[in-house]
């Protein structure tokens, strides 16, 4: 209806941009301000947003791409619940011309030019940053270190990554052992769950790995039910550092924390201006981040934005 120059695109005339979003979920603390994020700042843009939710279901990813490319919005820009699994319906987008761009988590599809960029953290190097506090903190340690892992979304980017991250540089140390690592779904009700279990099974935990802090936080509900102290005698280790992961580090419950900021949405809404005028914008693009000690979260704690 828009009579050219267009080229089919949903465009309005004004040339505003309209962008379909599909977020995972609403599974973390994380998830919410990153939604927030991304909401606020196409607000800030002018960029006409369609967001939708999938639930942690991939399917309805899929769903949604596939409504985003039949509305012809202008760019779609999805975090990717998974990393496999993605090549068909970003052919499917790329035949109808409609750039994607990849926010938060990666996906393993071979073909690079299904995709424009890939905004989000680099999660090897977070895994990298656990396992270096860990072997510091451990140095003149001469027993073996009992370590539980409870691992975010099976086949997710940050579970893949910070699994292998953390592995690489423990793994050069053998006195630290993972006697148990399950996957808690990046949630509070499972990190407690899973880690229910690994309590009961294993009396011996020195160190608990969460991928993120909910799953920490779930976790550290279990450790007070089973009568130990959170932070002394089982060391926590989360990734994410929202508030209340931040709350818990600067009351003693966690030990440290490696960051992982949600706050894309800005630096998302130029990456999509910058496509949807067909400029050249970098194929990959780094979030900057921390980590933080006990004493760093009680200090960055009052300014902390979520
Ligand atoms: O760490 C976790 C969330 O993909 C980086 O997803 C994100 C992760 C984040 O559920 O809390």
């Amino acid at each position: 209806a828009c009579g050219g120059g267009g080229g089919g695109s949903a465009s309005a005339a004004d040339g505003t941009i309209t962008m379909g979003f599909s977020q995972v979920g609403a599974e973390s603390g994380w998830r919410t301000a990153n939604t927030k994020s991304v909401q606020e700042s196409a607000k800030a843009a002018g960029i006409q947003l369609k967001f939708s939710d999938a639930q942690q279901k991939q399917e309805n990813q899929i769903k949604a791409i596939r409504s985003f490319i039949q509305q012809k919005v202008d760019v779609i820009a999805f975090s990717p619940v998974v990393e496999s699994g993605w090549d068909t319906v970003l052919k499917e987008a790329k035949n109808a011309k409609i750039p994607v761009i990849l926010t938060d988590r990666a996906v393993d599809s071979k073909d690079t030019s299904l995709y424009k960029t890939f905004l989000g953290s680099d999660f090897v190097e977070e895994g990298r940053k656990a396992g270096n506090w860990l072997v510091e903190q451990y140095k003149d340690a001469k027993d073996p270190v009992n370590i539980v892992e409870l691992q975010g979304t099976t086949g997710s980017a940050p579970a893949n990554d910070r699994k292998a991250g953390f592995a690489e540089v423990i793994g050069k140390d053998a006195k630290f052992k993972v006697i148990a690592s399950q996957s808690g779904d990046f949630t509070r009700a499972k990190g407690k769950e899973v880690m229910e279990a690994f309590l009961k099974a294993h009396p011996d935990i020195d160190v608990l790995y969460a991928h993120n802090d909910d799953m920490g936080l779930g976790a550290i509900e279990a450790i007070e039910g089973a009568g130990k102290k959170p932070g002394v005698d089982i060391k926590i280790i989360t990734v994410d550092a929202v508030r209340d992961g931040m709350q818990a580090l600067a009351d003693g419950k966690i030990n440290f924390i490696v960051e992982c900021s949600p706050l894309l949405g800005g630096q998302l809404m130029d990456l999509a201006k910058k496509v949807v005028k067909g400029e050249s914008v970098p194929a990959r693009v780094v979030t900057e981040e921390t980590t933080f000690t006990q004493e760093q979260a009680k200090q960055a704690l009052p300014t902390r934005q979520y």
